[in-house]
């Protein structure tokens, strides 16, 4: 028979394009959501369209940015509505923040209630490299991420990955832009102040969309195109 951790992957709509995980979460979300488990998704990013990033975001880039998020937003919502026809209580995450959700707190410390990166790692797909991407075993930090929250106990969880794989790697940091990073190596009782300035990297995403693309949004992608783990082997 099959379990309801099989039917959620059987509603990934290519194996091949998405890894997904589930995640014990233990206490680190409870005082903000009434959840304990978590189904991370993660849609692969275009090679071809990643590849062609150099020194900032191209308008390529951007539409596949707003495509996967659609895509991501629409599977979390599948699956929470899944869940439900199994009387099973969920709340999906969506890939992306609205503006309207956003309040002076988050714009001063660049800090969300719940972070894909963090469910990412519990779930066991990967860890946080040196620009603070979550860098998964699958396909480096190629991919953008959405969560669905659920208090159903999966039958296997992933194991959590408690720190970086990254070595003496130090590619992404001395190819940032902003230079944001220190090149620490992460580890889950490391801050992201302690090794990334989220600052310095919003605004440099800013005002290259805004010099390349005309775009008023934070967007780079320079540390994600760079990445040897991701980059497609030829
Ligand atoms: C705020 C935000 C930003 C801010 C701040 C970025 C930052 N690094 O914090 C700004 C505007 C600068 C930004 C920029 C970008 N962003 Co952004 N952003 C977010 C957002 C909305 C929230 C992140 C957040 O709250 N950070 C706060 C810190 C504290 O948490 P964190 O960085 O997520 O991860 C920390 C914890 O998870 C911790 N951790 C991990 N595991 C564990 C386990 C335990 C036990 C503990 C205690 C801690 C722990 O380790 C991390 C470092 O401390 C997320 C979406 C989301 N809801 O998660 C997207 C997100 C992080 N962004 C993303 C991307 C792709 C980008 C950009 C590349 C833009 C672009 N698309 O071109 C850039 C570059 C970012 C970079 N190098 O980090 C992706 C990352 C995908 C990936 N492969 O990692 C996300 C996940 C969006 C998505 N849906 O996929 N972003």
């Amino acid at each position: 028979m099959k379990t309801v951790q099989d039917e959620i992957i059987g509603l990934l709509p290519d194996q091949e394009q998405y890894v997904v995980g589930f995640a014990d979460m233990g206490h680190l979300i409870e005082d903000q959501y009434p959840f304990r488990y978590a189904v991370v998704i993660g849609a692969k990013l275009n090679d071809q369209i990643i590849d062609a990033i150099e020194k900032a975001p191209t308008i390529e880039y951007y539409d596949l940015y707003v495509q996967t998020n659609r895509r991501l937003n629409e599977l979390v919502v599948e699956i929470a509505n899944f869940l439900k026809t199994k009387d099973i209580g969920s709340q999906p995450i969506f890939a992306t923040v609205e503006d309207s959700e956003l309040d002076d707190d988050y714009r001063d410390h660049l800090r969300y209630m719940f972070s894909h990166k963090m469910a990412a790692t519990r779930a066991g797909i990967g860890w946080i490299g040196k620009t603070d991407l979550l860098v998964s075993r699958r396909f480096g930090p190629r991919l953008r991420l959405a969560t669905v929250l659920t208090d159903y106990e999966f039958e296997k969880l992933g194991t959590p990955i408690t720190k970086s794989n990254c070595g003496k790697c130090a590619i992404c940091v001395d190819c940032c832009p902003a230079q944001a990073a220190t090149g620490m190596l992460w580890n889950t009782t490391i801050d992201r102040d302690e090794f990334f300035n989220a600052v310095k990297c919003r605004e440099m995403c800013r005002e290259r969309a805004a010099h390349h693309i005309h775009k008023e949004i934070s967007l780079c992608g320079v540390c994600i195109a760079v990445c040897p783990k991701g980059k497609a082997r030829r």
